[in-house]
């Protein structure tokens, strides 16, 4: 029997992808050449470091290590180029034929309203609106409060036609997950990242008796472990949206099956962060290519019949 072409081509919020699989923001995504780099890849989307109104250095070194053998902690602090540049790089590369999603993190409501007009007249796709970046002190998620995430939404939303995100945190109470989904569907928001990194996290090396990233130690924690924490959160999205609303999934995501799994608890695509950083540009083939065969092996012909088809016990 000859095999079926299987494609992993799905869409976000109307958008289509070529693949279930591209780049988180963050690693590897601030300057023109590794956006170029990305657009050379298998990875069905461009994402973009999230812009912030001016450019920043982020924390200083070191700000990055490895935990384990697919984790990191990192405390960037949001380097970044500024948003203008990142408006006028979307021009540029749509030479790729890939979609590309722009990424905006304001230090207060009118610089996210100034970013988000400005992506709305821009080439992106989509706009994801970063509200859970963990490394910046002194300054509460506004993922975490639910009072500020509605003022943001209701001075966002109806700013131009393209669809707009929200980049979450991880949330472990219910109650939080149905707020959210609350809010997302009264603002017509068109999609959600689900999860960033988990923020003020503590490693030590024991030989040292060090930490391992500069300032405080304090560091957001990515990567295999944190996987299940996701799947949670897009498992709860997934059920509470009802489809209405897409989801990329994102958190440890290694190869086919992490990807699989995703797909099992309702996302609609994947960004993979901490394996790109750890790894280069063709994990994205590495990990497209093993979620075709994990649905070869539970017997799926698309992306579209498999999600959600998580199993109880
Ligand atoms: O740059 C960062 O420190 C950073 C950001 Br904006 C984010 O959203 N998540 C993260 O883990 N690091």
């Amino acid at each position: 029997m000859g095999k079926k072409n299987i494609s992993t081509a799905t869409s976000i919020a109307g958008v289509e992808l070529d693949s279930y699989v591209c780049n988180a923001s963050g690693p590897k995504c601030t300057t023109y050449e590794e956006l170029t780099e990305l657009g050379r890849s298998d990875s069905s989307a461009i994402v973009m470091k999230s812009a912030t109104i001016l450019p920043r250095e982020g924390n200083p070194e070191p700000r990055l290590a490895r935990v384990g053998k697919h984790g990191l902690v990192q405390s960037m602090g949001l380097p970044n180029l500024g948003y203008e540049k990142y408006v006028g790089f979307s021009k540029k590369l749509t030479k790729f034929g890939k979609r590309i999603i722009g990424s905006i993190a304001g230090f207060s409501f009118e610089e996210y309203v100034v970013m988000v007009k400005a992506f709305q007249k821009s080439d992106v796709d989509l706009i994801e609106i970063n509200v859970s970046c963990p490394n910046i002190e002194g300054k509460s998620l506004i993922g975490r409060d639910f009072g500020q995430l509605r003022d943001l939404l209701t001075l966002t939303s109806g700013l131009g036609t393209k669809p707009i995100g929200l980049k979450l945190p991880q949330y472990d109470d219910p109650a939080h997950w149905f707020t959210v989904a609350e809010l997302v569907l009264e603002y017509g928001v068109s999609f959600i990242t689900c999860i960033n990194s988990i923020g003020n996290t503590l490693v030590i090396d024991p030989w040292t008796r060090k930490t391992v990233t500069s300032k405080n130690g304090l560091a957001g924690l990515s990567g295999e472990t944190i996987m299940p924490i996701a799947l949670a959160n897009v498992r709860a999205f997934y059920e509470l949206l009802g489809g209405k609303v897409s989801i990329f999934g994102v958190g440890g995501v290694i190869d086919g099956v992490s990807a699989f799994q995703f797909l099992l608890a309702g996302a609609d695509a994947v960004q993979v962060g901490t394996a790109f950083e750890l790894n280069d540009a063709s994990c994205f083939t590495y990990i497209n290519k093993g979620l075709i065969h994990m649905l070869e092996y539970h017997g799926f012909s698309s992306v579209e019949e498999a999600k959600g088809q998580l199993l109880y016990i």
